[in-house]
């Protein structure tokens, strides 16, 4: 008598159906177990089935199995079908393909690598309230990359130094200030106090520069207050908030998405934790899984790294994380990206941060064009002649990169960038 029915779960003849879902994803059997038995089981256990062959089971319920319809060496496509997943329930869709399967002994690695969203999946969610059209016309930029700033050190200023650090940021020329991951209210600098004073400076900044100015300040907490934070922020004129999406978690997320829309807030979401299950290419979840759902639920940009800076991630991956945002229909990339159509959900940014200064700035556009927020902190912050030239000088690298010069070219006419390159050079931070 048979003990499992895994084998129920592979039909390589198998057509996707138009509604199905379809992921993507790396494994390794382990030792005893053939591909295709593998496959059958990351099919079984993150759709209907069991370890062991049961006394009795409606027949409807074969319609519900997932199938692994395509194995390739050691990658597997497994399509779904819609009636396994709620509408417009992201958490339980990462139940179902993100959940036990990592744990089972079959497989000695597994990752989740993407999912490719039918139309009739997607119909059920509403994406980014504005879309980058809609952010761009919102803070008045053309044709640029969105520039912004986390004050540095990370953490330690009160609110008003806070404030007076972030004031310096927009009167080198950029729009935004961001809090950094790990600043929510402390006792030194409490949320409501950096509200208070980032309000009046942002307010003196726009009047002295007559451009928009805005931030990314963390409400990074429970629920509730995030709610409340959310209000004060709003209350305040401002149009953004962020939120360390991953830590905070995905219902949470799903919620303050359409809370901040009713106020009129984007999301900025940082990724802070994404890198403990997604640095491992062969188990875990990728970030382009990550990524796809913060679009789907609707933050209107994500961290997607930089390739050349000091945290990790590579040139392709932050190309196919930015793709994956901004465009209408994303093509797939071997190995990287399925396939999707993403109908009414509307384009979201990708923000690339982390050990960024002027004498990179070529090599991260060469990697995003323009379409991108672009945060360079400590390499403002650390500019020989302080913040503000430090952001004169990564915006005069900006136009050296749309100008098609070289910094070295650019400096010849541009104090600031020339002394950013006196310090760092093209220096790529480890
Ligand atoms: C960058 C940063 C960001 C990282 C996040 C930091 O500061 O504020 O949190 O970029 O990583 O704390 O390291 P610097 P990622 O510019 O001074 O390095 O963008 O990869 O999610
Ligand atoms: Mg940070």
């Amino acid at each position: 008598m048979a003990i499992d029915w895994y084998k129920e779960f592979v039909d390589l003849k198998y057509e996707p159906a138009k509604d199905d879902l379809v992921c993507l994803f790396y494994f390794e059997p382990a030792a005893g177990v053939s591909g295709r038995e593998a496959a059958g089981r990351i099919a079984s256990e993150s759709s209907t089935g069991t370890w062991t062959t049961l006394f009795s089971m409606p027949p409807r319920m074969k319609a519900l199995q997932a199938t692994a319809f395509d194995i390739d060496g050691n990658v597997v496509k497994i399509a779904y079908p819609i009636e396994l997943w709620e509408e417009g329930n992201a958490v339980q869709l990462m139940s179902g393909i993100a959940g036990n399967i990592f744990g089972m002994k079959a497989v000695r690695n597994l990752r989740l690598i993407d999912v490719s969203l039918s139309p009739a999946y997607l119909k059920h969610f509403k994406g980014p309230h504005f879309g980058n059209d809609g952010i761009r016309k919102m803070m008045g930029i053309k044709k640029r990359p969105l520039t912004g700033a986390v004050p540095k050190p990370k953490i330690g200023f009160s609110a008003k130094e806070h404030a007076d650090i972030g004031y310096e940021t927009w009167m080198g020329g950029f729009d935004f200030v961001k809090d950094d991951e790990n600043l929510t209210s402390t006792s030194f600098n409490k949320f409501e106090d950096r509200v208070k004073y980032m309000t009046k400076l942002r307010d003196k900044a726009e009047k002295e520069t007559g451009e928009k100015k805005s931030a990314f300040l963390n409400i990074t907490a429970d629920v509730e207050t995030m709610k409340k934070r959310a209000d004060l922020l709003a209350a305040s004129g401002w149009n953004y908030c962020m939120i360390d999406v991953v830590v905070a978690g995905t219902a949470a997320v799903m919620t303050m998405r359409d809370y901040c829309s009713d106020l009129g807030l984007a999301i900025h979401a940082h990724r802070a934790m994404h890198a403990a299950f997604d640095r491992n290419r062969k188990h875990g979840i990728s970030m382009q899984f990550l990524a796809k759902m913060m679009r789907l639920i609707g933050v209107s940009q994500i961290h997607t790294g930089t390739a050349v800076g000091k945290l990790t991630g590579s040139r392709k991956e932050s190309l196919a994380l930015a793709n994956l945002l901004r465009e209408k229909k994303t093509a797939a990339v071997e190995g990287i990206l399925l396939e999707q159509d993403w109908g009414k959900i509307k384009t979201a940014f990708p923000v690339s941060s982390g050990g960024l200064h002027p004498g990179l700035v070529p090599d991260v556009m060469d990697i995003y064009g323009t379409e991108m927020v672009l945060l360079v902190s400590g390499g403002i912050h650390g500019h020989p002649k302080g913040t503000r030239a430090g952001a004169k000088a990564t915006i005069q690298a900006m136009e050296a990169w749309q100008d098609g010069v070289s910094l070295e070219e650019k400096a010849k006419k541009a104090n600031e960038l020339k002394e950013a390159l006196g310090k760092w050079g093209h220096y790529k931070p480890v």
